[in-house]
């Protein structure tokens, strides 16, 4: 996940929004309603969407990055709600989001130049109902409860081993929280677009230590720990933000039980892992302090399979070439990964070289390019 979407500052984003001529530019044309695209002009310091409103049901943005800075676009609901994103959309190039929104009302669209802070924002109308994609077609229904199922059983093996390694940091036995550190991770690196959606977990849990913060709000999550254990040593509070990392955790169990997910969140969800991969694991931006990036990675791509493998009767029904592909790019991932095994886990990414991690962005762009098209497939 790129530096989060802060909610509660939607009042200032309007009014860069306003600076940015973004809600005062943008026509009120009907591209939304003639199903066509909606054009995208993601500059460094404006945001200009082609259309704020659209009727009920699949909507697609062509996001175009006119900018210097790799950017991303988002569709947000109530509450910062991630209703779809594309992210890591570089400068000069374009790219296609599509999003399911069966429910009429007031959504915001934003720009994150630099992919950092609260994004150039504006408001978008969505007009009448939908009838729900997984309502008219059994096999997406069967899609979207199967990739729930396993979100669930991610959750579930989260709570007990991050209950472990916050036991661990509060008998101050810091060569056990290590060791726990990257495995509990892994049910989270998993499953992140799923737990991001919800717009304010995803920074408690996850943040970074120089993420853009609303004041007052601390650094917290697994990254605090991670640097308390590898760098400052424990710190007076780390219990209590170990205990903070449950709750929080226990949270997003809660709110998982009750989210609907639409195919195309599951497809959406898919590359965002690739995404994350690319921008904070090939380049040791996540796990900084403790540089056991390739424990994410491998989890990120497992996550990225399992939207994938929900959704292949779909596929295979709509596109019977590209399932086939896609397993020949991710076997292609998982063999690369296995060369860096180290016991049950893998090489720290400092005894990693140019020459590997050139040869790691080479084979995730690879399967990239494909997963990408997943989300034009399931909604065709
Ligand atoms: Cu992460």
């Amino acid at each position: 996940m790129s530096r989060r979407v802060r909610a509660g500052i939607p009042t200032a984003a309007l009014a860069v929004a306003a600076l940015a001529g973004c809600t005062s530019t943008a026509p009120a044309t009907n591209a939304g309603a003639a199903g066509g695209p909606i054009a995208v002009r993601a500059a460094d310091d404006a945001c200009e969407v082609g259309a704020t409103e659209a009727p009920a049901g699949k909507i697609t943005f062509t996001v175009n990055n006119t900018g210097s800075k790799v950017t991303e676009f988002y569709l947000l609901g109530t509450g910062d709600r991630i209703m779809g994103e594309v992210e890591n959309v570089g400068p000069g190039l374009t790219r296609q989001l599509i999003v399911e929104v069966p429910d009429g009302g007031t959504y915001t669209t934003a720009c994150k130049p630099g992919m950092v802070g609260d994004g150039i924002r504006g408001p978008f109308t969505v007009t009448g109902t939908a009838a729900r994609s997984v309502d008219e077609n059994t096999k997406l229904a069967e899609a979207t409860a199967g990739y729930h199922r396993y979100v669930t059983s991610q959750i579930e093996a989260l709570v007990p081993k991050t209950q472990e390694f916050v036991d661990a940091v509060k008998r101050q036995d810091v060569e056990g929280a290590k060791a726990l550190f990257p495995v509990s991770r892994t049910y989270w690196e998993r499953i992140e677009p799923v737990a991001e959606s919800f717009g304010d977990i995803d920074p408690k849990i996850d943040g970074r230590e120089d993420d853009e913060r609303d004041p007052g709000v601390a650094f917290t999550g697994y990254h605090r720990l991670e640097k308390d254990l590898w760098v400052d040593g424990l710190q007076p509070d780390s219990a209590a933000i170990a205990d903070r990392l449950l709750a929080d955790i226990k949270d997003l169990q809660n709110r998982v039980s009750t989210v609907e997910l639409t195919p195309v969140q599951l497809a959406n969800g898919a590359k965002e892992l690739l995404d994350e991969v690319a921008t904070g694991k090939i380049t040791g931006e996540e796990d900084r302090y403790s540089h056991t990036d390739l424990w994410d990675f491998k989890a990120n791509v497992e996550g990225s399979q399992a939207a994938v493998a929900a959704l292949r009767p779909v596929l295979d029904d709509k596109d019977p070439t590209l399932g086939p592909t896609l397993d020949e790019r991710f076997a292609a991932v998982d063999t690369l990964l296995e060369g860096y095994r180290a016991g049950d886990g893998y090489v720290l990414y400092t005894r990693l070289t140019p020459d590997d991690t050139r040869k790691m962005a080479e084979a995730v762009d690879a399967l990239g390019e494909p997963v990408s098209q997943v989300a034009g497939v399931v909604t065709s």
